[in-house]
């Protein structure tokens, strides 16, 4: 069987495209991770991509409490006591100050891109 011009053409696209969604579902996958310990997060500065989670842990024998508030995104999180995991996923572009209701001095900057 030859294919024509015009399936070969479709051929090429229907590859093209496949390439295209996995590409999309790795990038949708990306998980940072941030400790906290020491009443401090162990990153300052963290980017990401649109769509990505951030990962927050706490080593603190003690619980910290994140949140962020901007026009664009916001969350507020349940009280973490030590072991428990928080994850955030960011779904919009921007440079976000995550803080500890607890711990005042706590300050994170998650850029998305
Ligand atoms: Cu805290």
């Amino acid at each position: 069987m030859t294919l024509t011009k015009v399936q070969k053409e479709l051929v090429s696209i229907a590859a093209a495209v496949v390439a295209l969604s996995i590409t999309a579902t790795a990038l949708a996958t990306e998980v940072a991770i941030v400790v906290q310990r020491d009443r401090q997060f162990q990153s300052k500065i963290v980017n990401i991509s649109v769509g990505d989670t951030v990962r927050f842990t706490n080593e603190d024998p003690f619980v910290h409490q994140l949140y962020a508030r901007s026009s664009s995104f916001s969350f507020s999180s349940e009280a973490q006591p030590r072991g428990k995991v928080l994850s955030v996923p960011f779904p919009v572009a921007g440079t976000f100050e995550i803080r500890c209701e607890i711990h005042p001095k706590m300050l994170v900057t998650v850029n998305v891109r």
